[in-house]
């Protein structure tokens, strides 16, 4: 994506080569940004209130008994968000700011205008000693238009840097740290590797929210691009795949179809059983979480998990700090 998916903004000439080149493999991909409209926002809120969809309450938990600790260590006077959803998770590290103190300013990068501008007001009402600036953009482009300065703690959360692959992953640590000062830090939340059967329930309920949510990827293509998808002609799908450690989120034609993209000037001639790629979720341990920081020029400064080892907070600094 060339600077933002605004919904609002006529698609670049990079996003389309991005797109049409993603498109054109041969296992044709989606990138997952393309969820995020303001329906697909909205399906993700729902997602993290199932009960087999356990990230989210897993990392709540965690930040509720560690945001102190955390703050405390990296004393920041500015918080940076990337893919604020919602705006709900910042809150617990905005009460414990003001119990540690040294608090400024608050600024949140997500690429769904509706969701930032929400929650930015609602933040503003309840927390009137910060000042909040949000911005419409994408955490694997717009990272330079967060500025620099120092005094920052960056938090990335919900296992979103899962949604990388592991070259890109490296390569968002390496801008991170570009951008860092010795006095900023990164938080990473993290979902863990564990059990097959329990990573798969999480990315395939019974309500058939997910699949919503997935097959929205098309709706959202199919207005920003033009296209004639036919989202009801696919099938949900989910796995993990243990030797790369990731849960991938497909879509398969039902029946044998054509599809007509004309901002890409493009045709998918897709066979039934053909399957398009929207996403991957990366699953960590301390162990590789570490590496690829570490190969990003970050370093590990403190790990934080609950009890049953389901998901993780790393807090992250440059190696030279
Ligand atoms: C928001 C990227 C962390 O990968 O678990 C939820 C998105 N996809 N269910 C994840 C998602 C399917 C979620 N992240």
């Amino acid at each position: 994506m060339s600077s933002t998916f605004a919904e609002d903004a006529y698609p670049s000439p990079d996003e389309r080569a991005r797109l049409r080149e993603s498109l054109t493999r041969s296992l044709p991909e989606i990138p997952p940004v393309y969820f995020y409209d303001d329906l697909g926002s909205e399906l993700f809120e729902q997602i993290t209130h199932l009960g087999v969809y356990y990230p989210t309450r897993t990392e709540v938990g965690i930040l509720e008994q560690r945001a102190g600790d955390i703050l405390r260590a990296v004393r920041p006077r500015r918080l940076v968000e990337l893919g604020s959803g919602a705006g709900r998770k910042i809150r617990i590290l905005l009460d414990a700011w003001r119990w540690v103190g040294g608090g400024e300013t608050c600024t949140m990068l997500d690429v769904n205008g509706l969701f930032l501008e929400t929650s930015i007001s609602r933040l503003r009402t309840d927390y009137p000693e910060y000042t909040f600036r949000g911005v419409i953009g994408d955490f694997t482009t717009d990272l330079p238009r967060l500025g620099r300065g120092g005094g920052r703690l960056v938090v990335f959360l919900a296992g979103t840097i899962g949604n990388l692959y592991p070259d890109e992953r490296r390569a968002f640590f390496r801008e991170i740290a570009r951008l860092m000062e010795p006095s900023d830090a990164l938080l990473v939340g993290a979902d863990l590797v564990k059990d097959t059967a329990r990573l798969e329930a999480a990315y395939d309920d019974p309500e058939g929210v997910t699949a919503a949510f997935n097959r929205n990827a098309l709706r959202v293509i199919n207005r920003r691009f033009g296209a004639n998808f036919a989202p009801d002609a696919f099938a949900h799908r989910a796995f993990y795949d243990a030797a790369r450690a990731w849960i991938e989120m497909r879509l398969v034609a039902t029946r044998r179809m054509r599809v007509q993209i004309p901002a890409l000037d493009l045709r998918l001639d897709l066979e039934r059983g053909a399957e398009i790629r929207t996403e991957v979720s990366c699953k960590f341990t301390r162990d590789s979480l570490q590496a690829s920081a570490r190969a990003g020029g970050l370093v590990m400064s403190s790990w934080h998990t609950d009890p049953d080892q389901l998901f993780a907070l790393a807090l992250l600094r440059r190696n030279d700090a």
